[in-house]
This record gives structure tokens, C-alpha cells and sequence, in this order.
């Protein structure tokens, strides 16, 4: 097995960083100063956000619902630029209980409506089961994140549901997703809930969980997704199944066991094989009991890759074996009819420093900083361990590809990170585009005081090229108490700079993933 992990020449990407540059940033907005600490990030993370008391980049609180019609747009929005950049984070309606994690918070739903030059911005909660009982009730009844036990006795056995972590579009809806509930359907128009717990017309029992990373089929445009947990807490069954396009039914399922209970974030689908990557964020029933969240890092635990064939019985299932990593994102996946490749962010230790250590250990910031490598193994199933390797030098936990290459082979990936030769950076100063054919990269650096939220691909058409189009994503300006922008740029030349910037006058809601709906996807 080849691993060319040279975590040890990191030029001080640390939790600080890996945390502003994606998910690790969360520890500022929880208030906790976990980073005392972090090598070379200490005092980054120690003194308050410069966005002023509370504020935490792409992860502080907003809570008001904004609807902006016609935003000022600076620059030329491209007259070819139809469809909606929508995004999601945890924005809790009420304050979070200590010891409760960032990943914790009612879903927040954005969309920027951009059509004939002209952008519309508009925020709604995502009104799952949870909003409104905790709304009627005016307090948290779901006080630990993912954690059954300390549910208030009132909501026992209610929806969990928080639509908190990504979206998809399904024909005329936005689904807001969390990976333990069904999702949460709202009108792509209005943003209005319309479903609290949304089965695809019945086609997933209401306890089914559901990933925050479905897949669409590259050629047949379905929609694969898989639930973790899959028999109820602490099950390691995981249901992978394909959903019409167009009907909803379930075209079929199959139900796998995986070698122990950990994360199952994210996957990948090609034209034949569905993959997972089991890391050792595993499920903590003894923590929870005692109150604390679902997860905690195991160490010693072991990594295992597995593949199935797409649309079997899921029997043919090959585990390979790796060495303790965790990958919480995939960026895409290809096969070439021998071998499977698996493109995930990789971090050597427990990505969340947020989230406790089995051992007891106090969080491990270097551990946490997460590169993107390529995973892969034989495809007739000889060997047992899977190859690793690093393919890039920057530290971006939430890598994106054109999203109509889910299945496919792909050349282009996307994502916010801190200019790799900038050690001291605390925020995601660039946006990436990886082109894979020669594992080079091109990077747009923004002005001082921005932190850049998870970049999305938006094609010129249907049919245009792929990485003809935008990479759009949200600005935080740290020193303008948090205020955002959308920066559009063009793909093909991100170095250039944004092309459009729409200008909000308030702040963005926390946002974890976005997505890109085009404007020919849209009802009517
Ligand atoms: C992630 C985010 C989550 C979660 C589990 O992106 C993993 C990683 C916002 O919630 O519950
Ligand atoms: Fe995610």
C-alpha cells in the first residue's frame, strides 16, 4: 500500500485553519476554545472572531429569515446564468446546550435566484417536526446533537429531522437533508416547507435515514442515496437504493453490512459500482447514555473500502482494509473497467475536533487538516488492502465536482481552502480548480478579511463542456460584522477573479453544503 501522506510538512494548517477552512471552524461558534493548544493556530482561535462577539465565518447564528428581491449586483452577471445557488447550515433556533456541537441547529435554507440578470435572495427555515415543536413548546426539545436519549419526553420518537447539512432537488422540491431522517421537502420557488418528513410518495418508511450525499446519475439522471443506521441506532446495516427521476418509486434497494458502526458521510456511485469508506468516527452508545453526542474518535480503528455491484443483492460486497484515516467527503469517482478510484479529502486523525476522542485524548488539531487523495482497488477483487495517495497539497475538507459527473469519469474539482503558502491564514482565503488530467491547480485569492463558504459549479448550459460555467460561493467578511457576498467567477479562469459580485446588505445564514440548480431543472 502507497501512502505519500506528508502531513508533517503542513505549513501551519491547523484547527484553526482546517477549521475555517471547512467544518473544524464550527469550534469558534461554539463558543469553546478548544484551540489553546493548536500548533502554530493558538492564538488565532483564542482571541474573539474578528467578525465581533458570536460570529464564527460561515457558521454564525443568523435566525431571520431575509427575502431580498433584485439584488445590487457589482460587475456583469453573466446573461447566460439561469438557476439557484441554494445552501443549508445548522442556524439553532434556540441557544445550543453546552457541550452540544455546531453540527447541531435547525437547517436554514438560502437560495440566490439568478435569471435575466437580475438576482432574488430569499432564507427559510427548513420547518421539519423539530421547528415546530420546539417552536410551539419556545425551547430546545432536542438538546444533543443526534442523540435520541435526551430528547424532551413530549417529542419522543419524533421526527429528528433538522435539514442541516445539504440539498438536492427532486422534481418541483428542495430537499433539506440530514443524514439520520428522512428529508425535508420545501417549494424551490418559495422555500416554504411543504413536506415535514418526505418519503418520496411512501417509498422510504419515515425512520429511513438518509445521507446529505445523494448522487445523481450521470446518464439516466436517478437519484442513488443510502442510509446509514439503517435498522435503528447503533444497526450496521446501511440501504443503498435508486430512486426515479421522474416517479419516485424505488427502482431497487440493497441492504449491506458494514465492519463497524462509524460516519458513513458521503459515498460514491459509478455506472456499475456504489462505494463506501468506513472510518472510525464511531457510534458511542455509553456517551450518549451519559449525555454527550453520537460520535467519538477511535484511534486505533481501522479503515475499510468497500465496493458492490450497482442494483445487485449487495452479496458480492469486497472489503479492503487501510490504516486509521478519516474521509468525510468524496470528490468524485471513476472506474476504468479494472480499477475503482475514490477521490475523498483524507485526514490521519479525527476531522472534528469538536467531537471527542474515545482515548480521552484533548483534540488534535494537525490530525484534523485534511488533503485530497485518490483511493483505489482492483475491480476483480485481488488484493486486500487499498492503495492510498495524496493528490494535492491543499487543505480542503468539502471538495466539489460538476455535479453532472457524479458517475462518470471527471477531469475538474472544486473547493475553498487557505492559500497553501500562507501558514498563518485562519480563514478559506482561495477558491481551488483541480484539473485531475495533470493534478495542477489554479487558485483565486480573495481580499484580506474574507473567508470563502464551499464553492458550487454551475454549467453555462445543459450541454455545455464540463468546467464551462461558474464557480459561485459565499464571501463572510470577517471584519464587516459578517456581511456576504456571492462571488461568481469564471470557471475557466478563477485566477481572473469574480466576474459578478452580488452584494447582500446582512449576513449569510451558517452554510455547510450548497448546490446549483439549473434554471431548465426549474417547474414550468
Ligand atoms: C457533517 C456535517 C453534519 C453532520 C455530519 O460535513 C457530518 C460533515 C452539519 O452536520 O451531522
Ligand atoms: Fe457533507
Amino acid at each position: 500500500m502507497t501512502d505519500h501522506n506528508d502531513l508533517d510538512r503542513r505549513r501551519f494548517m491547523t484547527a484553526a485553519v482546517g477549521a475555517a477552512a471547512g467544518l473544524g471552524a464550527s469550534a469558534l461558534s461554539t463558543g469553546t476554545a478548544v484551540a489553546a493548544d493548536a500548533p502554530g493556530g493558538s492564538s488565532d482561535l483564542a482571541k474573539p472572531p474578528a467578525g465581533g462577539p458570536g460570529s464564527g465565518g460561515q457558521f454564525s447564528l443568523m435566525r431571520a429569515e431575509v427575502t431580498i428581491n433584485d439584488c445590487e449586483v457589482e460587475g456583469k452577471l453573466p446573461h447566460d446564468l439561469d438557476g439557484g445557488f441554494f445552501a443549508t447550515g445548522p442556524d439553532p433556533q434556540y441557544p445550543r446546550l453546552p457541550g452540544n456541537i455546531m453540527f447541531d441547529g435547525e437547517g436554514h435554507v438560502r437560495v440566490f435566484r439568478i435569471k435575466n440578470g437580475r438576482v432574488d435572495y430569499r432564507t427559510r427555515y427548513a420547518r421539519g417536526v423539530r421547528y415546530i415543536e420546539q417552536d410551539k413548546a419556545g425551547r430546545s426539545l432536542y438538546p444533543m446533537y443526534r442523540n435520541p436519549y435526551m430528547d424532551d419526553p413530549s417529542v419522543r420518537g419524533k421526527s429528528r429531522a433538522t435539514g442541516n447539512t445539504h440539498i438536492i432537488n427532486h422534481k418541483n422540491l428542495i430537499l433539506a437533508l440530514k443524514e439520520d431522517s428522512p428529508p425535508i421537502a420545501l417549494d424551490i420557488n418559495t422555500l416554504e416547507t411543504v413536506d415535514t418528513v418526505y418519503t418520496f410518495g411512501g417509498e422510504l418508511p419515515t425512520t429511513q435515514p438518509f445521507t446529505a450525499h445523494p448522487k445523481v446519475c450521470s446518464t439516466t439522471g436517478n437519484m442513488l442515496a443510502f442510509g446509514y443506521e439503517a435498522e435503528g441506532l447503533g444497526s450496521d446495516v446501511v440501504s443503498v437504493f435508486e430512486i426515479d427521476k421522474r416517479s419516485s418509486k424505488k427502482l431497487w434497494e440493497t441492504r449491506i453490512k458494514v465492519p463497524y458502526v462509524g460516519m458513513i458521510h458521503d459515498f460514491g456511485v459509478t455506472e456499475r459500482y456504489v462505494m463506501f469508506f468506513v472510518v472510525p468516527m464511531t457510534i458511542d452508545i455509553e456517551q450518549m447514555k451519559r449525555g454527550g453526542i453520537h460520535w467519538s474518535w477511535d484511534r486505533l480503528g481501522k479503515t475499510w473500502f468497500g465496493f458492490f455491484r450497482r442494483g445487485g443483492d449487495g452479496k458480492d460486497i469486497k472489503w479492503f482494509e487501510g490504516p486509521t484515516r478519516s474521509g468525510t467527503h468524496t470528490m468524485g469517482v471513476f472506474d476504468d473497467g479494472k480499477k475503482l478510484y475514490f477521490d475523498t479529502e483524507i485526514t490521519a486523525g479525527n476531522p472534528f475536533p469538536f467531537m471527542p476522542n474515545k482515548d480521552g485524548s484533548p483534540p488534535d488539531f494537525k490530525g484534523a487538516e485534511s488533503y485530497l487523495h485518490r483511493i483505489s482497488v482492483p475491480i476483480n477483487g485481488k488484493g486486500s488492502r487499498y492503495d492510498i495517495e495524496k493528490l494535492y497539497p491543499l487543505s480542503a475538507p468539502l471538495p466539489r465536482q460538476d455535479d453532472r459527473y457524479n458517475t462518470v469519469p471527471y477531469r475538474y474539482g472544486y473547493a475553498a481552502c487557505p492559500h497553501p503558502d500562507q501558514p498563518r491564514a485562519t480563514a478559506n482565503a482561495c477558491y481551488a480548480r483541480m484539473d485531475l488530467s495533470n493534478r495542477s491547480y489554479k487558485l483565486w485569492q480573495a481580499a484580506p478579511g474574507i473567508s470563502l463558504a464551499e464553492p458550487v459549479f454551475a454549467p453555462k448550459s445543459a450541454s455545455s463542456g464540463e468546467g464551462v460555467g461558474y464557480l459561485m460561493g459565499v464571501a463572510y467578511h470577517l471584519n464587516e460584522r459578517l456581511r456576504c457576498d456571492l462571488v461568481i467567477l469564471d470557471a475557466e479562469h478563477i485566477e481572473d477573479g469574480p466576474i459578478a459580485t452580488v452584494k447582500l446588505p446582512v449576513q449569510c445564514s451558517p452554510q455547510v453544503h450548497g448546490l446549483w440548480v439549473r434554471g431548465d431543472l426549474y417547474p414550468g
